[in-house]
Order: structure tokens, then sequence, then C-alpha cells
């Protein structure tokens, strides 16, 4: 028995040491399976430890390692991206490219889970929460507001900026005083598919140049990038630019969205190097 508890330990101690070096690599799924496989096997033994304490508290210590085998993959995403190819560094611009990010030649694609395979006519936003108005727009609602096209750049928190990408759309603003919002609301939680969100105090969210897209560099949206429609924050990292958007929810709280409630800093700013929360 005092071999198994030795075994765990052990186990756990491996867990620990490829969880550390997890930032340096660039392959999270390995990174993953290698972690899941070492914590499964230390649960095997645990049935052997016969001190009922002893066995608790091991059970707790594989349980933490496991709910944080989301923290893994964010640490990983803080690598450089595999897919993402990488300017000189010379060439950065410091006025236009923040710290710790560098120009990237083509557009990544980043996302988690899959694209949804949807065109114009399947747009709906739902406008909600703290609202005068629960709204369900379709894409001919949104486009019959006040279009706007402006060029801005895309800091993803991964470490790759794109300067000048011309957006169209409407802002959230216009859409926002379609639905009135009420005096209580401070902030929103933007959700898109399949099950990602983030959180935006409405201050961010109600900016000039925060737009919900259709088109990108005069050319309709791709797919593969938001479209048919996304929500765009040039001021802050890209995880908050959501992505086949699907609901503006009011609140009078913040409330954290997907990549916030693994540890990514509540408002992101790009120039502030707010990647994690306490950065
Ligand atoms: N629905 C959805 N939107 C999303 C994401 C996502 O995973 N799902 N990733 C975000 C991140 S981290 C970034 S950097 C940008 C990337 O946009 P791009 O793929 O068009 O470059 O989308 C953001 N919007
Ligand atoms: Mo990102």
């Amino acid at each position: 028995m005092a071999e198994a508890a030795a075994t765990i330990a052990r186990l756990l101690r491996r867990a620990d040491d490829i969880r550390k070096a997890a930032p340096a690599r660039t392959e999270v799924a390995p990174v993953r399976e290698q972690l899941a496989r070492l914590l499964s096997e230390a649960r095997d033994h645990l049935d052997a430890v016969v001190d009922d304490d002893l066995r608790l508290e091991l059970a707790g210590a594989i349980a933490r390692r496991v709910a944080d085998l989301d923290a893994v993959e964010v640490a990983t995403l803080l690598g450089p991206s595999p897919e993402v190819a990488v300017a000189p560094t010379a060439t950065d611009d410091p006025d236009r490219v923040p710290p710790g990010q560098h120009l990237t030649a083509g557009f990544p694609v980043l996302h988690v889970g899959r694209a949804p395979d949807w065109d114009r006519p399947d747009v709906r936003v739902v406008v909600t929460g703290l609202v005068t108005a629960r709204l369900v727009l379709r894409f001919a609602d949104l486009a019959a507001l006040e279009v706007v096209s402006l060029t801005r750049d895309l800091h993803c928190v991964t470490t790759w900026s794109r300067l000048d990408n011309t957006w169209t759309g409407v802002r959230v603003a216009d859409v926002l005083a379609r639905a009135g919002v009420r005096p209580e609301a401070t902030h929103a939680v933007v959700s898109g598919y399949p099950a990602y969100s983030t959180n935006l105090a409405l201050a961010d969210l109600c900016r000039d140049d925060v737009l919900l897209a259709w088109a990108h560099d005069g050319r309709p949206l791709a797919r593969e990038h938001g479209g048919p429609l996304r929500l765009v924050v040039p001021h802050l990292y890209g995880w908050k630019s959501v992505k086949w958007v699907t609901e503006l929810r009011l609140l009078d709280r913040e409330v954290r969205g997907y990549w916030e409630e693994r540890g990514y800093h509540d408002l992101g700013d790009p120039w502030r190097e707010q990647r994690f929360r306490g950065d």
C-alpha cells in the first residue's frame, strides 16, 4: 500500500514536470494526452492506498491536475503558434506592434472547435440580458444600420499580430442602441459558435471601432475567420473578437468567458501585455 502511494506520487511528479515544460512546446494535443495518461494511471493505483486520509488527499491531488488540463492548453498557446509564419523582429514597428508581439506573413486562423457551416441567411444574433427589448437580429436587420469600414491591427495573445485589416460591418453601439441598454448594465458576454464566449466591459464593447463585421479587406468574411459575422474589438487581444457571433448579453457584473475562465486576463489590453490574469 505504501508502494501504491509512492507510485502515485512519482506519477504526479512526472506530470508536473511535463506541465512545467508545456509553455515551451508547440504541440498542444500530445502534451494533454501524455498528462491525461499519467493521471489516469495514477488513478488506477488509488484503490491500493489503504489509509483513507492519504487516499483522499491523493485523489484530490489527481483531480486538481485533471482540472488543470485546460490550463495546459492555455500555457501552450502562449508559446509560438506552429501554423504561423513569423517575420523577423527587426521589421517590427514598435509603434504598431505591442510588446511581445511579432508580425505574421499571412492571416492565421485560430479557434476552438470547428467552424460552423453558416451563410448569411443563418445569422441570428440574440441581444439579451439588461436591455429594454430583447432582439433577435437577422443579417438584413444588421445591414440596415449604418455600415462602417475601418482599418485596424489584430493582436493575438499567442504573439502574432496582423496589421491593416479593413473590416466592414456595423457598430455594436448601434446594435445595442436598438435594443436599449438598461442603466444597470456594466458588462457583456458575447458568445459565438460552438460554445465560445468572452467578457467585455460595456465601455469597451461600445467604442466607435468595435464592429459586428461581415467583410474583411473588401471581401465577404471567410468562414474560417468568422464569416458570416464576427465581432471585432481591435483595441484588445484577438480572443475578444468572437467569430460566428450568436449572442450579446448585457449584465450588471463581469461574468468570465471561455478563455477568461481558463486564466486569461479579463481586459486583455495588448499594449499593457495583459495576457494572463495578474499581468
Ligand atoms: N467563436 C470563436 N471565436 C474566436 C475564437 C474561437 O476560438 N472561437 N478564437 C479567438 C482568437 S484567440 C483569436 S486570436 C481570433 C482569431 O481570428 P482569426 O482566426 O480570424 O485570425 O479569433 C477569436 N475568436
Ligand atoms: Mo488569439
